[in-house]
């Protein structure tokens, strides 16, 4: 293999010039900790790629697929390949209480899939708390020596467009659909201080969704390991937090701040209409019965 500096001298990356006055100027690019927003058109993709690709690095992938939602897996696996990390080296973990159901899909090379099978429930509460648990243990027994960024996502969802190496960084988070046009009180972050999520009504950034944690292997290691203890002790005090993992998410997020954030583009909900800052849908929740999906 050609060393990367020799590789550079003889492949000239040509890339429209950045500008320093114009680009987008009708959505917000940065957080006021300078942290970057990940919007259509701030980035050049030719160019992140560049600078990643050569890097060799692999990205896991744990998505969770109990009970009835192993029908969401050829989709999400299917348009996975279509459009997460092309080009890199991506190693999917499936948990599941149904192995035999998964499907078989065809991988791309250099993409690998494991299915981990998990115990089933038919409580919400315990599949939401165990998801960090089983991300935590997981990364510990396995992840930790298997990849080097980690993208944990809801599996009831499809890709629509590209997602790749310009949503990697230490810590990632996504701004949920539903409530970036809103103000910090109108977020439903849990607002009791008896929980271990409790925000305050003037305090919080923006609101983040439980559908995508992303980052270094190492920090969403600290991240999971957080909120489940925190989700642990709740339990042992009786409350379950507003909308469970994702208000301690939000939690999480609001002392240890992300350091890139994802646009809506990366989140976004079947059964809302595209609004006119969103210029692509990458990754979108798809409509689902929950009276035929969940399980009680
Ligand atoms: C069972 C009972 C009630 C709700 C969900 C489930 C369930 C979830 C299940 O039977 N099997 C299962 O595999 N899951 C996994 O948990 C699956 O990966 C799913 O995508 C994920 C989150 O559940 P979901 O997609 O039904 O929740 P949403 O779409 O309403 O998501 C948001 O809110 C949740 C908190 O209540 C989570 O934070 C989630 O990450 C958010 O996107
Ligand atoms: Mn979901």
């Amino acid at each position: 293999d050609i060393p990367i500096d020799e590789d550079q001298k003889s492949t000239r990356l040509l890339y429209k010039q950045p500008s320093v006055l114009v680009g987008r100027t009708d959505v917000v690019a940065v957080t006021p900790w300078l942290a970057p927003i990940v919007w259509e058109g701030t980035f050049d993709p030719v160019l992140v790629d560049n600078i990643y690709k050569p890097m060799n690095l692999t990205i896991a992938t744990t998505v969770f697929a109990i009970g009835k939602y192993v029908r969401f897996l050829q989709d999400f696996l299917e348009t996975a390949e279509e459009h997460f990390m092309v080009g890199f080296h991506v190693r999917y973990y499936v948990f599941t209480d149904r192995p035999h159901d998964v499907p078989s899909v065809n991988l791309s090379q250099g993409r690998h899939l494991s299915v981990i099978q998990v115990p089933g429930s038919n409580r919400w509460q315990e599949i939401s708390a165990r998801r960090m648990e089983i991300i935590q243990t997981t990364i510990e027994r396995q992840i930790r020596r298997e990849a080097d960024y980690i993208f944990c996502l809801d599996v009831d969802s499809k890709f629509h467009a590209r997602w790749g190496s310009e949503s990697l960084g230490r810590l990632v988070a996504v701004i949920h659909p539903g409530y970036y046009e809103q103000t910090r009180d109108r977020f439903p972050y849990e607002r009791r201080p008896a929980s271990t999520a409790y925000i305050p009504m003037d305090e919080g950034d923006y609101y983040y969704g439980g559908a995508m944690i992303g980052g270094f292997v190492e920090d969403v290691y600290t991240l999971t390991k957080v909120c489940r203890t925190r989700f642990e002790e709740d339990a042992g005090n009786s409350i379950e937090a507003a909308w469970q993992e994702e208000s301690h998410l939000n939690r999480y997020l609001l002392y240890n701040k992300p350091s890139k954030v994802l646009s809506p583009e990366y989140l976004w909900q079947d059964f809302k209409a595209k609004t006119k800052e969103v210029k692509v849908i990458r990754f979108s929740g798809v409509i689902k019965n929950y009276a035929e999906v969940r399980p009680n």
